[in-house]
Formats: structure tokens, C-alpha cells, sequence
């Protein structure tokens, strides 16, 4: 293929990291250096299947706890033509969380083991690099109250940072911890740092799959 791809760049963290801030600031970065990029998140909230998960973040609506997980699943599925697509043209794509949060909330509910709640997602792209955005739980409370939706309590955060950290110890993932705890250029310039490395790496690359077996 003539042109090179783009990579594959996620950010992780539990809510209030600076994920959001953090990946709008990488992305105008990469545009005036010149890279082609672009930013997506998930939950997509504005696909049917993201209409669904948005009532329920939002506590307008209740799901089964399994079936709220798989629909999240399919949410990402769902934008998987479009990210391959997007990757092939040579565009790089910042993502605002992946299947790794899909992993860290769900299994964070009791009776859901890390097992299963990777089943689903097997296969996906693979990130080329998922910057997970830390900060601890006591810093985070510094940044003022929560919000309204669902997830947004301190114990369940504790809870979702945990299985986060077992994620983490996977070495198939090419895992990158950023202390949030900086400032945002701070945190901005380690992100930057990681993403032109990955950029690099990923154009002589073929896209892998995450959570499979080489
Ligand atoms: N969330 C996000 C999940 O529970 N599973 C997932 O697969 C994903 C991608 O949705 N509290 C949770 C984490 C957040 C919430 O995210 C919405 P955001 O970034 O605040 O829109
Ligand atoms: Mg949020």
C-alpha cells in the first residue's frame, strides 16, 4: 500500500484524569505539526447504540448489567469499519477511551470477572499505544465534586483504578502511565512525546488485534 497508516492512540484513566482536555490538546498538536488525526470517544453517544448507553449513564433509563456491558461492546464494533478505514488512509486516531474502561467498569460491579468481561472485545484494533492517565483518588477529589451520572462515586472509582492497575500488568498492550497529578502542559508534553514515538513505529506496522494470541 502506498501510503503509511495512522496509529492507533487511546487515553485511560478513571473520570476527572484530564483525558478529555488532554486528548483535544493532542490532536490540535498533531494538526499544526501537520499529521493528519483525528479524535473520536467512546461511548459514541450519538449512534443508536449510544443513545441507549447515554440514558443509562445518564440514569434515565436501567439495563441489565451484562447487557449494558455488551452494548458498549458494540459501540466500539460498531465504529470498527470506520477506524480501519480512517487508519488506512494514514489517519492517526486519539481515542477517549476503549475497551479497557469497557473492562475496568464492568468488572469493578460484583459477580463480573476481568475474564469475562474481555470476551467481547477480543479482536479489536489494537491500540498502538494507551496512555493511562493516573491519579489518585485523593488528587482527583481536589478537582471538585462529581457529576450526576452513573459511576460517579469515589468507592466505584477506587474499585474501577484497581482493575485498571490488573490490565495494566498485560505486556501485550504497550502500556504508557502519565502522572495526571501535573500540570496539563506538563501531562501534555509526555503525551506528545509517546505519540510521535508511536506514530512512527505504527506507519511500518501492520494493525494487530487486541487480547488475541499472536
Ligand atoms: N464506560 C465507558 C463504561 O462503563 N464502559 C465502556 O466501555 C466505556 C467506553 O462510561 N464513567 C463508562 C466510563 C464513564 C462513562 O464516559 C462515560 P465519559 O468519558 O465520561 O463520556
Ligand atoms: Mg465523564
Amino acid at each position: 500500500m502506498a501510503c503509511k497508516r495512522g496509529a492507533l492512540i487511546v487515553l485511560e484513566g478513571v473520570d476527572r484524569a484530564g483525558k478529555t482536555t488532554q486528548c483535544n490538546k493532542l490532536v490540535q498538536s498533531l494538526q499544526q505539526s501537520g499529521r493528519a488525526v483525528e479524535m473520536m470517544r467512546f461511548p459514541d453517544r450519538t449512534t443508536i447504540i449510544g443513545q441507549l448507553i447515554n440514558a443509562y449513564l445518564e440514569k434515565k433509563s436501567d439495563l441489565e448489567d451484562h447487557t449494558v456491558h455488551l452494548l458498549f461492546s458494540a459501540n466500539r464494533w460498531e465504529l470498527v469499519p470506520l477506524i480501519k478505514k480512517k487508519l488506512e488512509q494514514g489517519t492517526t486516531l486519539v481515542v477517549d477511551r476503549y475497551a479497557f474502561s469497557g473492562v475496568a467498569f464492568t468488572s469493578a460491579k460484583p459477580g463480573f470477572s476481568l475474564d469475562w468481561c474481555k470476551k467481547p472485545d477480543v479482536g479489536l484494533p489494537k491500540p498502538d499505544l494507551v496512555m493511562f492517565l493516573q491519579l489518585s483518588p485523593a488528587e482527583a477529589a481536589l478537582r471538585g465534586q462529581f457529576g450526576e451520572e452513573r459511576y460517579e462515586t469515589s468507592a466505584f472509582q477506587r474499585a474501577v483504578q484497581q482493575k485498571f492497575e490488573h490490565l495494566m500488568k498485560d505486556l501485550s498492550v504497550n502500556w504508557q502511565v502519565i502522572d495526571a497529578s501535573q500540570s496539563v502542559e506538563d501531562v501534555h508534553k509526555q503525551i506528545a512525546y509517546h505519540s510521535l514515538n508511536a506514530i512512527n513505529t505504527a506507519q511500518n506496522l501492520p494493525l494487530g488485534e487486541l487480547w488475541k494470541a499472536p
